[in-house]
């Protein structure tokens, strides 16, 4: 699982000082040759080592993508990681001029999270009366690509901050399939000009549909700032925009509430936007363990439901609620602050991730 990439090496012109050949002055020792080996220790503690080396360095820098960077003269620096992620290492060789050569390596921690599956509330793999229509289980190694889509960026130009002022930049590298499980994960590193990175992805344009029931076993992040969020729009939204489009949101969660999940709803009504929600409180922290996030949609109602409770019910056979009787694709995101979830602080503890056990639809 470690990828290793090249990606960048070199960026200052070596300039050479001026020989003198009467007396003997000689010319400065160019930097070159950044040889760098990063390996896994211990996959269960997250343990890694950086072993780096070049000629005429002085010191290093090494950045591990969670925050610790270490400067240091040594050729040998070991880091611990507190949570499973891709992180991006970057080793940093300085010459006495500060002109350095530069090496990326993203390494995957795993701290198998296979375990903490078995933890947390589980629901059947069929129910009477429906049958099985969509089920992504994350087994295999790769996100299914004929499934979901990456959205990218944050959301500029058209939807900065993705119409909520998150702070996020969305990329693809922030999840992370592996041990049944789709991860995705919220760092504080600076990317393009955002300070936080995350995932979102959908399933627009590849899959769809109206009425049955979702349930999506999931364990959440947690922190000040935090906004994890598995929810549906309706597919007719770029024919007729937000919210007329509908949203449904299965399940929300604004750090630092984290034992509160808020199930939702947004249409228009007549002309006005409108809403639904309400939310469950469970008895501890849901970044304890998993719990199944479910609606259960028919053409009379949405219900949201908790590890099986019910705790949300809205009617749609009005006219008005339209949008409830037309298909919606599916989405999964962390995002980094925003109107509603405020922002990150210094209490923040980065990087925090999303665990998603399965998303299944039943008909
Ligand atoms: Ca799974």
């Amino acid at each position: 699982m470690k990828t290793i990439q090249f990606l960048t090496v070199v960026l200052a012109v070596i300039t050479f000082a001026s020989c003198d050949d009467n007396n003997g002055t000689e010319a400065t020792q160019d930097l070159s040759d950044l040889q760098v080996s990063i390996a896994v220790i211990d996959e269960t503690t997250g343990q890694v080592a950086s072993t780096h080396t070049a000629l005429n360095a002085a010191s290093y820098e090494i950045d591990f993508g969670d925050g610790a960077v270490v400067n240091t003269g040594a050729n040998y620096v070991e880091h611990s990681y507190q949570s499973s992620g891709v992180y991006t290492i970057v080793v940093k060789a300085f010459d006495n001029e500060e002109r350095f050569l530069r090496y990326e390596d993203d390494v995957v921690i795993d701290f198998g999270d296979v375990s903490n599956l078995h933890e947390g509330y589980t629901t059947p793999l069929s129910y009477e009366g429906m049958e099985l229509i969509f089920a992504q289980e994350f087994d295999n190694p790769t996100l299914d690509a004929s499934i979901w889509t990456h959205e990218t960026g944050t959301g500029c130009p058209n939807l900065c901050g993705w119409g909520n002022n998150e702070w996020q930049h969305y990329r693809s590298q922030n999840t992370l399939v592996d041990n049944g499980l789709a991860t995705i994960t919220a760092k504080n590193e600076s990317f393009e000009g955002a300070n936080y990175t995350s995932s979102r992805m959908i399933t627009k344009g590849k899959f769809a549909f109206k009425y049955g029931r979702v349930d999506i076993r999931a364990k959440l992040p947690r922190g000040q700032g935090l906004w994890p969020a598995l929810w549906m729009l309706g597919s007719n939204i770029d024919q007729v925009g937000w919210p007329a489009c509908g949203e449904v949101d299965i399940m929300e969660m604004v750090g630092n509430r984290e034992s509160t999940t808020y199930g939702t709803a947004h249409w228009d009504n007549n002309g006005n936007y409108a809403s639904h929600s309400n939310s469950y409180d469970y008895t501890e922290d849901l970044d304890q363990e998993f719990h199944v996030y479910s609606i259960v949609w028919t053409e009379q109602s949405i219900k949201w439901y908790f590890d099986d409770l019910v705790y949300n019910t809205l009617d749609i056979t009005s006219a008005s609620l339209s949008e409830f009787r037309e298909p919606m694709f599916l989405i999964m995101n962390v995002a980094v602050g925003g109107n509603w979830p405020g922002y990150p602080n210094p209490s923040t503890e980065f990087p925090t991730s999303m665990e998603v056990d399965y998303v299944r639809v039943f008909q």
